[in-house]
């Protein structure tokens, strides 16, 4: 596996070099909207420890990520009115990973309605 790179696109939206529609931070986590969202209310919740993807993080940066993913998921599905929730998460190329700054998608689900491509 590949060492964390520090210029990759989501180290820089943490650094605020680039921007992002922020919607939670605490002291190790931020969360903000994907920009090419599967469904309304797409949010990608980040550790701020420089972890590629699942298989390098510490079991302290999983445990405060993964708090804050469950609190993303319910407030999205009130915010969204939605009917349940999707949570995703990728772990290099061959696994569907395009960014290498570890997330996690939580998207909001509507009956019937599918996520987009
Ligand atoms: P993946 O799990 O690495 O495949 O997902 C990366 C996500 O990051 C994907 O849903 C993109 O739409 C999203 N994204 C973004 O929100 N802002 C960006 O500047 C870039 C990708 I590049």
């Amino acid at each position: 596996m590949s060492a964390y790179d520090t210029n990759n696109i989501f180290a820089k939206i943490l650094r605020g070099e680039i921007p992002s529609h922020r919607v939670y931070e605490d002291e190790a986590t931020v969360a903000f909207m994907d920009v090419m969202p599967q469904a309304e209310g797409h949010v990608l919740v980040l550790p701020k420890a420089p972890s590629r993807n699942i298989l390098d993080a510490d079991p302290a940066t999983l445990t405060s990520l993964i708090a804050t993913v469950q609190k993303i998921a319910v407030a999205a599905k009130a915010a969204f009115d939605a009917d349940g929730v999707t949570i995703m998460q990728f772990n290099e190329a061959p696994a569907g990973q395009s960014v290498f700054h570890l997330h996690f998608h939580v998207v909001p689900r509507r009956e019937g309605v599918p996520l987009k491509p």
